[in-house]
């Protein structure tokens, strides 16, 4: 049995003060809840105020992107033990905007999970498809690559401590959410791609959707059977929005 996972992308939002009044209404309202997994990824210099403010609670939280380095000359960069050093349980790695507007390749992502998994943080693969390619048919090709980029360089067990985060790009801040359905065949495959690698692997992992998900439509997205929870963009700025898609998770 699978546990939900509802992660909170903020993306480049927030400020100091409405993030504090975020985070102290999630402790409120989730802080205690041990049935599902919840996580929060704000801009990285909040790092330390959700460590501050989220600590001794339920809610994790992590970074929306890493350095595939270690360490040096590499300005602007954050490496996985700098993460660590905040107790961040989680990083996102290929959201499909550092692959679309930091050109990302499936190469880079895929070192950027194994800098993640050296430093025993939890990384959240996204991948997705544009609407250019579902309309081409190359849905299950394009994910399959950027999955696969992952399981040859890092190994067939590489996601017992990894999530897959299935974000439909053309779902993403649009409004447009891929129907339950659609999600249910692209997570089966997804899953049945990686028990080709290591069946225990593929039943026990999490793999959640991604794309416009809101409080109206979190429980039929919950509803099918290899969606195991979802990341939020939009709607995880506001907490009641957050506070009802764990709850459509119960
Ligand atoms: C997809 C998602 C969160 P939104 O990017 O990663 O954002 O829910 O705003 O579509």
């Amino acid at each position: 049995m699978r546990r939900t996972f509802v992660a909170g992308n903020w993306k480049m939002n927030g400020s100091k003060a409405e993030n504090q009044s975020r985070l102290e209404a999630l402790v409120a309202a989730l802080g205690q809840r041990q049935d599902i997994d919840m996580a929060v990824f704000p801009s990285m210099p909040y790092v330390a105020q959700c460590q501050q403010i989220l600590g001794g609670s339920t809610v994790a939280w992590g970074a929306q992107n890493v350095s595939e380095h270690t360490g040096g000359a590499f300005t602007g960069e954050t490496s996985s033990q700098m993460l660590r050093d905040f107790e961040c349980r989680y990083v996102l790695v290929g959201h499909s905007e550092r692959r679309e507007l930091f050109a990302e390749s499936n190469q880079q992502v895929a070192e950027k999970f194994k800098a993640a998994v050296d430093s025993e943080l939890v990384p959240v693969l996204c991948v997705g498809e544009t609407l250019e390619q579902r309309e081409a048919g190359e849905t299950q090709r394009i994910i399959s690559e950027q999955i696969e980029a992952v399981l040859s360089l890092v190994g067939s067990d590489v996601f017992a401590n990894g999530v897959v985060a299935y974000e439909p790009v053309w779902a993403i801040g649009t409004g447009k959410t891929a129907s339950p359905e659609q999600a249910q065949e692209v997570h089966s495959a997804i899953r049945a791609q990686l028990a080709e690698a290591n069946i225990a692997m593929a039943e026990a992992m999490q793999i959640l959707y991604g794309g416009s998900v809101k409080p109206e439509n979190a429980a039929a997205i919950f509803a099918q059977q290899d969606v195991d929870g979802a990341l939020v963009g939009g709607a995880s700025l506001k907490a009641e929005d957050f506070i009802a898609i764990c709850d459509a998770a119960a």
